[in-house]
């Protein structure tokens, strides 16, 4: 990576450092700085939030072997974060150490152009409060849970964490071509959605399906009405998805190499040529296409 990141990235962990207030609270956005970042008032998270932590972990960890890729499991196995809710500044540090990456604390959904700006310097936006027991299986908004866990595993990977920062480049450049939607399904199909190739079979690094206890065991399930298709970047813009639902359709990489390299083109005159097109319903499976989960 260009070297001019690394001294960034260290000069804002050293300015979060010495921050004394902060924000744990859902929906509180008065504490956030221009770049909607907070400082995480770890102290502020009660024990029923930290034993609620340990549940969603323990759940969703035991679900992993044979499901979650490798790549994923070792990395979140180092991160250590079984005991309840994380200090992100600790896991910041690793982080930087490992890709040059930092972790950025942040109140919740935040504006399209302030999370690109973000993932194009190599900072990744966590939300800092945690979902309540109710919502145990299934959320809404992003939360510390799935940002952290379903996350910040793969930010550990060179590769992957390259192609963050190219998605994050490409996101401020859609949003000048009027390619945001197109591009939000780049997002959706393989940060969150993605499976990857691999000998032993297919495997899930989608942050998504990984912090969500029923689609672990869903996506990956023989016989279910979803598609397994190979990606293809400019048939993966086509497609709409499904917010409130299990995904149809599942894009499977064979590396994240193909994302990093299938990111590099200029993606203007695909913009364009999508403009003409007609958007693709989430079941959709094309006559070219083979179905790759085995029956
Ligand atoms: N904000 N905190 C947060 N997390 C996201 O995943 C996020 C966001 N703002 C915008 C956004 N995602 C999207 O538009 C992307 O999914 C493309
Ligand atoms: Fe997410």
């Amino acid at each position: 990576m260009e070297t001019s990141v690394a001294p960034t990235n260290a000069e804002f962990l050293a300015s979060v450092a010495t921050k004394s207030d902060g924000a744990a609270l859902r929906g509180d956005y008065t504490q956030a700085d221009a770049q909607y970042v907070v400082t995480q008032n770890w102290a502020a998270y009660t024990e029923e939030e930290h034993e609620l932590w340990r549940k969603l972990y323990a759940r969703q960890a035991a679900l992993l072997p044979g499901r979650a890729c490798d790549e994923f499991v070792e990395a979140l196995n180092k991160m250590d974060a079984s005991g309840g809710i994380p200090i992100l500044a600790t896991t910041s540090e690793a982080l930087f150490a490992a890709t040059g990456w930092v972790i950025v604390a942040v109140p919740g959904l935040i504006p399209e152009h302030s999370f690109f700006d973000h993932l194009a310097n190599r900072r990744f936006p966590v939300t800092v409060w945690l979902r309540t027991p109710e919502e145990f299986d299934y959320i809404v908004e992003p939360d510390i849970f799935h940002d952290f866990f379903g996350h910040v595993p793969l930010l550990f990977n060179p590769v992957f964490a390259d192609y963050m920062q190219r998605y994050g480049q490409g996101g401020l450049k859609a949003m000048r071509l009027g390619g945001l939607d197109e591009l939000a399904r780049l997002y959706w199909y393989t940060v969150e959605f993605g499976l990857i190739n691999t000998p032993q079979g297919l495997r899930i690094y989608g942050a998504g399906i990984l912090s969500s206890g029923g689609e672990v065991e869903y996506c990956l399930k023989p016989g279910t009405a979803s598609r397994h298709i190979r990606l293809d970047i400019e048939r993966c813009l086509r497609t709409l998805y499904k917010i409130d639902s299990y995904q149809e359709s599942y894009f499977v990489i064979d590396s994240y190499q193909q994302l990093f390299d299938g990111t590099a083109p200029d993606f203007t005159p695909i913009y364009e040529k999508l403009k003409h097109m007609d958007v693709l319903p989430a079941n959709t499976l094309l006559a070219t296409e083979i179905e790759l989960l085995p029956h």
